[in-house]
């Protein structure tokens, strides 16, 4: 009779996942994991409690062509969105908010310019963006609209060859220092976006205070006063909803390979906490209820990465539906959430310090839950696919 051996299945790749990509996408997952390890893991904790984000750290994500990186041409790298997603990842076992630097950068200010500019837009702004000479970001919330952005108020009129830009954004991720924004706004051809130089005459930028969530992140709120933008700063190619929603799927895509970045980042610091930590003669790790925990976080991020890829390899097919990048947004970021809580406890009062990384995932998941459409609203988005029935209003 043949003798069976197994080996151990690694602790933090259970199903043997990395075995599913190709050698590229292994080393360029690698290349941004030493990078996170070398620039972000030392200093992020002072720079979240510093509520601050280097610029000089952005511009090493553009030498190293993160930003629109699954865009091609004009300066991107063109890589497929798998490679991107897993960048995503690793980004986000670093801390969220420097995964969104580059969403915002890459699938919110440079997708639209990519996907409705003209060819004259896309050659003056996303060789720049792409090498983080130009920063941007993307006004699409308002303090009334945010759920539902069709409702919004910011408003462009016709003035001769220019156009008028009134009202104003909330949350905008890097509003104070982008060079540009990318404005959806109300016209009477519907909703249009509108690229502006944030030196426009009536553009102004105010960073939003005291936030306990995503705090190495710039957020701002931007007010239009009679801003002044020339028609050919208008994205010629989209005149309603469907703009600012196609960049939303591209970010969401993002999101739902970022958070389980996170969620790992969170159960390697409890396993490792647990496997230390003595309590009654016995490491931690040795009783029933924290092996619980530790294995409902282990099989959230295994299945979370399988989703994960399994519908970047739809992407990359081009066969994946916006109702399945909802799917993974939602299951994704709820079950990170879970496991952040989760390893929280399993650190006792040492989790709620910055001295390990959990509390801060934990606080900065809290917005992922919210940014790039509630959990609510992909649940509604997932209703509405299923039954056929709109149950948003
Ligand atoms: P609806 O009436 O259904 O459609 C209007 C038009 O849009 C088209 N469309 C889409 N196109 C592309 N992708 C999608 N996912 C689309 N969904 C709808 C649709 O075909 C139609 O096109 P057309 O040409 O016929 O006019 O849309 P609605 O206005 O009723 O919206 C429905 C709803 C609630 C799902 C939508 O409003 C929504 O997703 N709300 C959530 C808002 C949200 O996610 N905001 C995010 C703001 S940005 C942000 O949070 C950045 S965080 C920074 C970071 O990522 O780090
Ligand atoms: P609301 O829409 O008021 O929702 C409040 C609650 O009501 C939620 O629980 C929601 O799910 C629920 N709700 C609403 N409608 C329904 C419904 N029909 N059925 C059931 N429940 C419902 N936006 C940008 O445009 N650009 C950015 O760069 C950006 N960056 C952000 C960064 C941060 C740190 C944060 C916190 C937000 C950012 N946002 C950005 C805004 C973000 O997209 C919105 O916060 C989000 O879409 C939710 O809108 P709201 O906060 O107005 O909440």
């Amino acid at each position: 009779m043949s003798e069976l051996s197994f080996t151990r299945p690694s602790p933090t790749d259970f199903l043997a996942i990395d075995s599913l990509l190709d050698d590229e996408e292994v080393m360029l997952r690698d290349t941004v994991r030493q990078f996170v390890s070398d620039r972000i893991l030392p200093d992020i904790g002072e720079w979240w409690e510093d509520g601050v984000f280097p610029r000089e750290v952005a511009k090493e994500m553009a030498a190293m062509g993160l930003f629109g990186m699954h865009l091609e041409g004009y300066g991107c790298a063109g890589t497929s969105n798998v490679a991107y997603g897993l960048a995503c990842t690793e980004l986000e076992y670093g801390d969220s908010g420097v995964r969104s630097f580059m969403s915002v950068q890459g699938s919110l200010s440079m997708f639209p310019i990519w996907k409705f500019g003209s060819e004259e837009q896309k050659e003056t702004w996303l060789p720049q963006m792409a090498a983080g000479e130009v920063i941007g970001c993307f006004g699409l919330t308002e303090a009334d609209s945010g759920s539902d952005p069709s409702s919004m108020r910011t408003n462009a009129k016709r003035d001769g060859s220019d156009w008028i830009l009134n009202g104003s954004k909330m949350w905008i991720t890097n509003g104070t220092i982008a060079d540009i924004a990318v404005v959806w706004a109300r016209t009477d051809e519907g909703i249009r976006g509108f690229i502006v130089p944030t030196d426009s005459k009536g553009f102004e930028a105010q960073a939003i205070k005291h936030k306990a969530s995503l705090r190495a992140s710039v957020t701002a709120e931007l007010a239009f006063t009679d801003v002044r933008v020339p028609d050919d700063f208008v994205l010629p190619d989209v005149a309603s909803m469907r703009g600012p929603l196609s960049c939303l799927n591209e970010a969401r895509f993002g999101i739902l390979f970022g958070a389980v970045g996170a969620a790992r980042a969170c159960y390697e610091s409890a396993l490792a906490y647990a496997g230390e930590r003595t309590q009654f003669d016995r490491p931690i790790a040795g009783f029933q209820l924290t092996q619980q925990k530790l294995v409902d976080m282990m099989v959230s991020v295994n299945r979370g990465m399988l989703v994960s890829l399994h519908l970047g390899r739809m992407k990359d097919a081009g066969t994946l539906t916006p109702e399945q990048i909802s799917f993974g947004k939602m299951d994704n970021v709820r079950n990170a959430l879970e496991a952040a809580r989760t390893a929280r406890s399993i650190l006792g009062g040492n989790g709620i310090t910055l001295e390990y990384p959990v509390f801060r995932h934990m606080a900065n998941l809290e917005t992922v839950y919210t940014y790039e459409g509630t959990n609510e609203i992909h649940t509604l988005i997932l209703g509405n696919s299923i039954t056929g029935l709109n149950a948003f209003a």
